[in-house]
């Protein structure tokens, strides 16, 4: 029993961890966060696109690195747009409150198709990464045209 409770202690603590941490004192340190995860994501996702486009050529590991950092960055900015936040130094549109299930489904889709991404990348095809690459593009920008300001 006893190892029971901790085995669900240890389990629920590694599935809250992300928005646990994530807690803010103030609406400005909760943009601070989710810019900085953005753009963290978007320097790395930004490699892969430069192999996407045959800017560099495709390196295998390069690749595979990058899109791991990608799909783990993926689950950070979500918790970072918490009610309040609306304004500030920020492009966040107020439909990302208003329509929270529609961007919560655009942040979900971008999560999976990173993870595609990130398999793409370690079976070291290039054809698979590049269109993986374009899929997990095309979720960052549905997202920015629905949800951030120009
Ligand atoms: C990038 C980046 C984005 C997306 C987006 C895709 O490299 O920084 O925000 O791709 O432009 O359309």
């Amino acid at each position: 029993m006893k190892k029971l409770t901790l085995a669900l202690l240890v389990v629920s603590a590694a599935t809250f961890s992300v928005s646990a941490a994530a807690q803010f004192a103030k609406p400005e340190d909760a943009i601070k966060y989710r810019k900085s995860a953005l753009t963290v994501m978007g320097a790395h996702f930004g490699r892969l696109g430069a192999m996407a486009q045959g800017k560099v050529p495709f390196d295998a590991k390069v690749a595979a690195d990058n899109a791991d950092i990608v799909a783990s960055m993926a689950k950070l900015p979500w918790a970072g747009f918490v009610e309040g936040s609306d304004s500030g130094d920020t492009k966040a549109k107020p439909e990302i409150w208003k329509q929270s299930a529609k961007f919560k489904e655009a942040a979900d889709k971008l999560q999976a198709e990173s993870v595609k991404l990130a398999a793409a990348a370690h079976s070291g095809k290039e054809d698979a990464f590049k269109s993986a690459f374009s899929a997990t593009a095309g979720t960052c920008k549905a997202c920015h045209d629905d949800f951030r300001a120009k």
